[in-house]
């Protein structure tokens, strides 16, 4: 299959909510180059048909979410408007396989970031916010098995995001200690702190923008950035209700 077609069959999982098997274990040759470009087709097939870009996502940056599907890299992708969960939401079970969520900071800026050589003062003076928030994951690989060609391919298995209201920019330097609990069906499934993602989010955030310059691009005022799972994800399925805990704000959905 060539790279646009690897797009097309990618997209149509996602359409179809038909898992497909991993893409490197049927092409010979499937480079983390390709990989990447068959990201950005995804991305285009996506925009002609009627989508929006609005941010970014890094992943794989915390050791529970390296450990959880066993690639050990951090990677990247991106956001679509379509992706969002109105807070208080319902997360539709009927466009998806079989969703995992986990709790995450998002980023987002009040002027571009573009690297390369951004450093972590640069993004600390770039910022607009830093939010509670939750991403659904959701591989188009069956059984969630994937290698990191595959899964980057996947648009780093996004689904989903639900990004909250409480701006924790003025308590940045208790950002990293903050307690996070994830609840399913009222019980404690698993705990977190920022800290988990590469030792501060923030570094994401500067990972990305120096990664995004590698392709000319930089990180968009006003986008929104997902820096990465902070804990390992957590299945649901139809009817589960599912709250991400943080000190100053819930966030929650119902499985439909
Ligand atoms: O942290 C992430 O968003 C990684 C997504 C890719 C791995 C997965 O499907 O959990
Ligand atoms: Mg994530």
């Amino acid at each position: 299959m060539n790279k646009q077609e690897i797009a097309e069959m990618l997209r149509n999982a996602v359409l179809t909510q038909t898992p497909i098997t991993q893409v490197s274990r049927n092409e010979k040759v499937f480079s983390l180059t390709d990989a990447k470009e068959v990201q950005a087709m995804g991305l285009q097939l996506a925009l002609e048909a009627g989508e929006a870009l609005c941010g970014y996502k890094m992943g794989l940056t915390s050791k529970a979410k390296q450990k959880d599907v066993n690639v050990f890299e951090p990677i990247q992708g991106y956001l679509l408007r379509s992706f969002e969960i109105p807070k208080a939401g319902v997360v539709k079970m009927n466009t998806r396989i079989h969703p995992r969520v986990e709790p995450e900071v998002a980023v987002v800026l009040k002027k571009d970031l573009r690297g390369p050589g951004v450093t972590l003062r640069d993004v600390v003076n770039a910022l607009e916010g830093i939010y509670p928030a939750l991403e659904i994951v959701d591989s188009r690989y069956e059984n969630f098995i994937f290698k990191l060609e595959d899964v980057v391919a996947d648009n780093t298995s996004a689904s989903g995001f639900m990004v909250g209201r409480v701006n924790l920019l003025a308590e940045l330097n208790s950002l990293n200690l903050m307690g996070i609990l994830v609840r399913k069906n009222g019980r404690i499934v698993e705990t977190g702190a920022p800290a988990a993602v590469l030792g501060d989010p923030l570094l994401s955030v500067m990972y990305l923008a120096n990664s995004l310059a590698e392709e000319s691009k930089s990180i968009p005022a006003g986008v929104v950035v997902l820096t990465g799972g902070i804990t390992q994800s957590v299945s649901f399925e139809m009817g589960d209700r599912i709250e991400v805990e943080w000190p100053q704000e819930v966030l929650s959905f119902t499985a439909e």
